[in-house]
């Protein structure tokens, strides 16, 4: 067995926390002893019949003797004399740490009652709590999965900070540095008010006449809102004493957010009402993502069926080899379409009803970006979402960075769309999209007048110089992408004069078709589209088909898995995004359109698809961007094709979510896939292969296209990294699962 981490530890105050720092550290073997210090015999007599300690002593400093770790969870406006009655008997090299809720006061009795020996104390504090206190609801697992933030001043001593650090990752916490100012700052925010809002409110409506009256129809809110209340008055006492300062700032800041809500409410404002309050649920959406590591969009639902719990970090599809694909299959709604509905119902005139929106993570971000831009959106809701547009010239300078996660389309097209704004901004992204070229989209949107810089290598951040005359100008694009088109039209609707692209092959044009919805005139003569800048964008409804983009998956696994029938409904049929039928039916593909038809002003069929014997084929370069999301699913085609598949044309694949030519070729040389890469594309020879291990790279389609390839490998494939499934089709293991995928997520 290994050498525990210390030799003898001694708590002071064998409380809740206390006793639970004793307690995990015994289950995980981290001290040969553990002793206790109390002023209550009581307490020592439980702690050490509980077995949580071996010995204790009332006398402080007779505790810590012989003590190489002091775990100090006394309340914390009685520190000062704790730590200045342990001095005496605590040894030269012992540790001093502490558990207490305010930093700042600590550290200053700390540093007085500690003297020469404060370079040893490293000040702590365990996000972790439980409604029970006293050491006899002590937890050896309270850490585990809890924060616990170390607030080590400059004259700590690193050695010493360092081992505080390893004793609480040994328990299973996650461990954060910062300084006491910031954690004082935060706590005093996200704890310290809240409690005081709860006793508050409590103890306003306790006061009013009779209260047992009111409090008789106190409804579930009300509960969840005032369990708080319950919490210790002596501890909150000393909290709220101890970080005065800091919870002054705090109140002030919300007492403003009061007054605002209270004017609002005074004047009747649904939409000030209505902006306060999508943006606190998405808020919320958004930091319980953050804090458990869920998708965004999971958060939202609150959705945790399938997944374990430590799936949440980042989810490990594990496939299981074989199984056919059947039955009616309603993918998620177009993730560019979904994008632009964002955008234009924001700058329109009136409210827009948008049906079908795509509410995976990417779109999501674009939806924050325009509420912190001031527009109130109501949902996503069942793919509902209400925009209640501003205005060509409404949107207001947003308070921080606009965070657009994976998404290079809400980074481009708000490039172009924010060039010509009278406000400064900051676009930001995800590591993938940090390492994504933007300057594409900054070069022309300069030619027309705007300030716009790129960080490294003209990657993200991207930073917008407001206040900008735009003009008008002609842009030959000088590749096939429609995010470069869309950025110079959307940056064209402020220019003065019409801004015209050239496209070398013809892209997506949803921005064309949607502007067009709007009521925005667009000018599209061949491979040129236009707009005149000052219009006036009109509030519509708009449907959004489902995505084909996820629909080229099922395309795929249903052609390669034998007895496969698929029908894939509402799908959107765009010519320039149909690709990937056109090369599916060149390789021999069974796929049928249905009930072909038109969904505001955007073709949308029922797609039928039935398994089939598939041939390597030399893909038409013509094809290529009409299919350039779909690569990754047709490389798993040509896998399971007879005789060699060659594409060639397609370095745009080189800078998608990840680099998707030498990822798939490294996940298909993974199942033995014999294939050979070109700079501009790759052969892929079809026949058997196996399992094996495949990593996403965090690319989305990278992960479903692997997944897809189970179908027909012969070994299990575990693929990694999968968390991205979420930007552009949340929900995908669920719905893969039902129609005979065998996917466990882990
Ligand atoms: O938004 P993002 O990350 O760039 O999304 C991708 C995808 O695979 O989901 C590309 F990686 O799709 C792009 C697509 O490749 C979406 C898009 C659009 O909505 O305008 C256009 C294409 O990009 P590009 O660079 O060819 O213009």
């Amino acid at each position: 067995m290994s050498e525990p981490l210390f030799n003898r530890i001694a708590i002071i105050g064998l409380g809740l926390i206390g006793g639970s720092f004793a307690a995990a550290a015994r289950e995980n073997g981290l001290a040969r002893s553990i002793v206790a210090g109390s002023r209550s015999a009581r307490t020592l007599e439980q702690g050490i019949a509980l077995g949580v300690v071996d010995d204790g002593s009332q006398d402080l400093a007779e505790a810590v003797k012989g003590a190489d770790l002091v775990f100090v969870s006394t309340p914390v406006s009685a520190m000062g004399k704790v730590l200045a009655a342990l001095k005496p008997g605590l040894s030269r090299t012992a540790i001093v740490t502490d558990g207490g809720s305010v930093k700042g006061n600590v550290i200053s009795a700390a540093r007085q009652a500690l003297g020469e020996h404060y370079s040893r104390f490293v000040p702590g504090h365990p996000i972790a709590g439980k409604e029970k206190s006293g050491v006899s609801a002590a937890d050896a697992t309270l850490y585990r999965d809890h924060r616990v933030i170390l607030t080590p001043t400059d004259d700590t001593d690193p050695a010493a900070t360092a081992k505080v650090r390893a004793i609480w990752t040994a328990m299973g916490a996650e461990v954060l540095q910062m300084s006491p100012q910031y954690h004082d700052q935060v706590l005093a925010e996200t704890s310290h008010l809240p409690h005081l809002l709860a006793f508050s409110l409590v103890d306003t409506l306790a006061r009013q006449g009779d209260s047992n009256e009111i409090f008789r129809y106190a409804a579930g809110g009300f509960r969840d809102f005032t369990r708080i209340a319950s919490s210790d008055p002596v501890m909150w006492h000393d909290i709220f004493r101890e970080n005065k300062a800091a919870l002054l700032q705090a109140l002030g800041l919300f007492s403003d957010g009061i007054d605002r809500f209270r004017d609002a409410v005074e004047k009747g404002d649904s939409d000030a009402l209505m902006g306060i309050m999508t943006r606190a649920n998405s808020a919320r959406a958004h930091f319980m993502a953050m804090n458990g590591r869920t998708s965004y969009t999971r958060a939202q639902l609150g959705e945790d069926s399938i997944m374990t719990d430590s799936s949440k970090a980042n989810p490990t599809y594990l496939m299981t080899p074989g199984g056919k694909l059947n039955g009616r299959i309603r993918v998620p709604g177009d993730k560019s379409m979904s994008h632009r509905s964002i955008m234009l119902g924001s700058l329109a005139d009136g409210v827009t009803e948008v049906e079908g929106f795509l509410e995976g993570e990417d779109a999501l971000a674009t939806l924050q970006a325009f509420r912190d831009m001031g527009v109130v959106i109501e949902g996503p809701a069942n793919g509902q979402v209400t925009i209640h547009g501003v205005g060509l010239n409404g949107l207001k300078a947003p308070e921080k960075p606009l965070y657009m996660g994976n998404s290079g389309t809400s980074m481009r097209l708000l490039t172009g769309l924010l060039a010509g704004q009278a406000f400064d901004v900051e676009l930001t992204g995800d590591a993938s999209l940090s390492k994504r070229p933007m300057e594409r989209v900054a070069k022309p949107l300069r030619e027309m007048g705007a300030q716009i810089t790129t960080g490294n290598e003209g990657r993200p951040p991207v930073r917008i110089r407001g206040g900008q005359p735009l003009k008008a100008i002609h842009y030959d694009l000088p590749m096939a992408s429609a995010q470069v088109k869309s950025a110079v039209l959307l940056g064209g609707l402020y220019a003065e004069g019409e801004t015209s692209v050239t496209e070398p092959a013809p892209t997506r044009d949803h921005t064309e078709r949607m502007l067009g919805g709007f009521g925005y005139a667009v000018r599209r003569d061949g491979a040129t589209s236009a707009v005149n800048g000052g219009g006036k964008l009109t509030a519509c409804k708009l449907e959004v088909p489902a995505d084909i983009s996820s629909a080229a998956f099922f395309l795929v696994g249903a052609s390669i898995a034998e007895g496969s029938d698929v029908t894939l409904p509402h799908v959107g049929i765009n010519p320039t995004r149909t690709g990937v039928i056109d090369i599916l039916k060149l390789m021999g593909a069974d796929i049928r359109l249905e009930n072909q038809r038109d969904a505001g002003g955007e073709p949308v069929a029922d797609i039928v698809v039935k398994s089939a014997p598939l041939k390597g084929i030399v893909i038409p370069e013509a094809l290529v961007p009409l299919a350039i999301d779909e690569f990754p699913a047709i490389f798993i085609a040509a896998a399971c094709a007879e005789g060699d598949t060659i594409l060639h044309g397609a370095e745009e694949l080189r800078v998608k979510e990840s680099d998707r030519i030498q990822v798939m070729a490294d996940g298909l040389a993974a199942l033995g896939v014999d294939h050979e890469v070109f700079d501009d594309g790759i052969r892929i020879t079809g026949g058997a292969f196996g399992g094996g291990e495949v990593q996403s790279h965090g690319d989305h389609r990278i992960a479903m296209s692997f997944a897809m390839a189970a179908l027909r490998a012969n070994g299990p494939i575990t693929i990694h990294d999968c968390a991205n499934v979420a930007t552009s089709f949340p929900g995908f293991a669920q719905l893969a699962g039902h129609a005979g995928l065998n996917l466990e997520v882990k």
